[in-house]
């Protein structure tokens, strides 16, 4: 028996297809005895873990683990169940294994690490665990040997989507994680490529996966989501694509296939890729559903831009709000503020910035992030020398699980008062023009966020928004962006 656990990684309202390990689980099905554990279903994983190693003959136990909170809930997982079955080897895959390769090997919990893209690597050490195949041929694996020494082998090179089966819906409850969102009653997630193609150096896709993107072919993504509307009564989508177009013709057909399917969709893009395609093919993309795409627009400056090796410029970002606007797409505008370079300038030229982006299009959203630069496979650090964790548990201390989920990065050249202020910007820009991803906030809350920040958006007050802090508490708002659920 093998089992696959994702830990628990986020509220049950916010629980979606755990990809990840149904992606391994696809290539199981049909030919290994398997089960999947997940903490954002099951109330008490470490019993479920705990009663499978008691009752079953478990050849390994597989693990997703994405930094963060999800890695806090493997570690203590994987510490109890190494406790209690301590013959069972572990391996920890997903985006803390292949950012922190060494970093995860250094937990006695944990014997193999896989880096990047999983399905070949899990089958070839399959292998290995049952003594048919040596560690050091397995492409992606870093493992540590029978002296201890870690070892570490040859990248995998990626695959494209199709080149393995299905995810295996029927393997786990559906129902459980197909829950309304602004999009629809019943929204499901999919992932349509892997891989992103550019460098930016604050994301850790490219550390993870390299910088190459493939792409799934549309005839398979218009088939699996009408199996996801016709089994499960899906009604809307939530593509979980680093980049989700590419190609016009690729962005053309899919649109062209899916349109039938009558759902509505949100998507990641890139504003430069959006902006080189012409009226029809945005036109196509709005008739087949698509609701609201996610743009990494990062900064309103050029000589930030360039910091990040973004390729992108800001004209552009203000070009893209204007025009999508006459497709009926909403724009949501992600924002990374307070670079480390002079975060004075960078906080106040974007502030200006998102001015003039609510000027062009005042239904774009918009994110705001403070600037945290994310180690990329044990070595950059985003253009900044930090000293990182060296095990699982200090990355579990308050202090870098903050840092990781970009609350609180404490970061030296982030004072508190310029912190304080992109705080309070994002809160008054958010109560000025409530995202309509908010289903739950009722009309009245609504108008009383805008009557309550107006005054204040319009005289550039930033300072001490109590009662907008006061009227959130009071109508409960929650953060319910898509792309945070
Ligand atoms: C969905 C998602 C979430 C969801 C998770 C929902 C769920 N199902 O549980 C939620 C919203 C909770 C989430 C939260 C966060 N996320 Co997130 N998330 C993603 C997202 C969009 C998709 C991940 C996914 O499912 N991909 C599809 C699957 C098929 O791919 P995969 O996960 O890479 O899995 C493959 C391999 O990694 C490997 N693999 C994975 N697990 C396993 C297990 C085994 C045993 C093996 C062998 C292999 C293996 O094989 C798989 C198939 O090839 C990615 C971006 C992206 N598109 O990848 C960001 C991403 C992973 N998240 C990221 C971050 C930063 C976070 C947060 C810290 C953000 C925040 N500020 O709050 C939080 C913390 C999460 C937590 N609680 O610990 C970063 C991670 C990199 C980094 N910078 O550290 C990413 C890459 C986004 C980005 N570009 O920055 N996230």
């Amino acid at each position: 028996m093998i089992i696959l656990y994702h830990p628990k990684s986020t509220k049950a309202r916010s629980r979606r297809f755990p990809l990840s390990i149904l992606s391994i689980a696809a290539v199981l099905e049909g030919r290994e005895d398997y089960v999947i554990v997940d903490g954002n279903v099951d109330p008490a994983p470490d019993s479920t873990l705990e009663k499978l190693g008691r009752d079953y003959n478990v050849e390994l136990l597989g693990v997703s683990v994405m930094p963060g909170p999800q890695m806090v809930a493997a570690m203590e997982s994987c510490r109890e169940f190494r406790r209690r079955a301590p013959n069972v080897p572990i391996v920890w895959g997903g985006y803390f294994p292949s950012l922190f390769t060494q970093t995860a090997l250094n937990a006695e919990y944990v014997d193999y690490a896989v880096r990047g893209q999983g399905e070949e690597t899990f089958l070839e050490l399959l292998d290995v665990v049952r003594g048919r195949r040596k560690p050091e041929t397995v492409q992606g694996l870093t493992f540590k040997d029978a002296s201890g020494h870690r070892r570490t082998c040859a990248d995998r090179v990626m695959k494209g989507p199709d080149a393995f089966p299905w995810y295996t819906y029927h393997r786990i409850d559906a129902s459980k994680y197909i829950l309304p969102t602004f999009l629809g009653r019943r929204t499901a997630v999919h992932q349509a490529s892997i891989g992103c193609p550019f460098r930016c150096n604050f994301c850790g896709v490219v550390s993870a996966y390299g910088s190459r993107e493939k792409m799934e072919s549309p005839a398979r993504t218009e088939a699996m989501l009408r199996h996801l509307k016709r089994t499960y009564g899906v009604d809307s989508i939530q593509f979980y694509d680093n980049n989700f177009f590419l190609r016009a013709d690729h962005a053309r057909e899919l649109a062209e296939r899916i349109t039938p399917l009558e759902m509505r969709w949100w998507c990641e893009a890139r504003i430069d890729t959006l902006l080189g395609y012409d009226d029809s093919t945005l036109s196509a993309i709005r008739r087949s559903g698509c609701t609201m795409i996610f743009f990494g627009a990062e900064s309103g400056s050029n000589w930030v831009l360039e910091e990040m090796n973004k390729q992108l410029r800001a004209e552009q970002t203000l070009e893209l709000a204007s025009r999508i606007r006459d497709f009926g797409i909403i724009p949501e505008f992600s924002f990374v503020v307070g670079n480390p370079r002079d975060p004075e300038r960078d906080t106040h030229e974007c502030l200006h910035f998102i001015r003039r982006i609510k000027k062009l299009n005042p239904e774009a959203e918009i994110i705001l992030q403070h600037y945290t630069p994310v180690p990329q496979r044990e070595g950059m650090y985003g253009g900044v020398e930090m000293q990182f964790p060296s095990t699982p548990e200090e990355w579990a201390t308050e202090r870098w699980l903050n840092f990781t989920l970009r609350k609180d990065p404490s970061s030296p050249w982030l004072r508190p008062a310029l912190k304080r202020l992109i705080d309070n910007f994002e809160l008054i820009v958010a109560a000025r023009w409530p995202t309509v991803q908010d289903i739950r906030l009722p009309a009245w809350g609504r108008q009383l966020l805008k009557a309550l920040s107006a005054w204040r958006y319009r005289l550039k007050i930033y300072t001490l928004p109590f009662e907008i802090e006061w009227a959130q508490r009071l109508i409960d708002v929650r953060k319910p962006r898509v792309e945070s659920l």
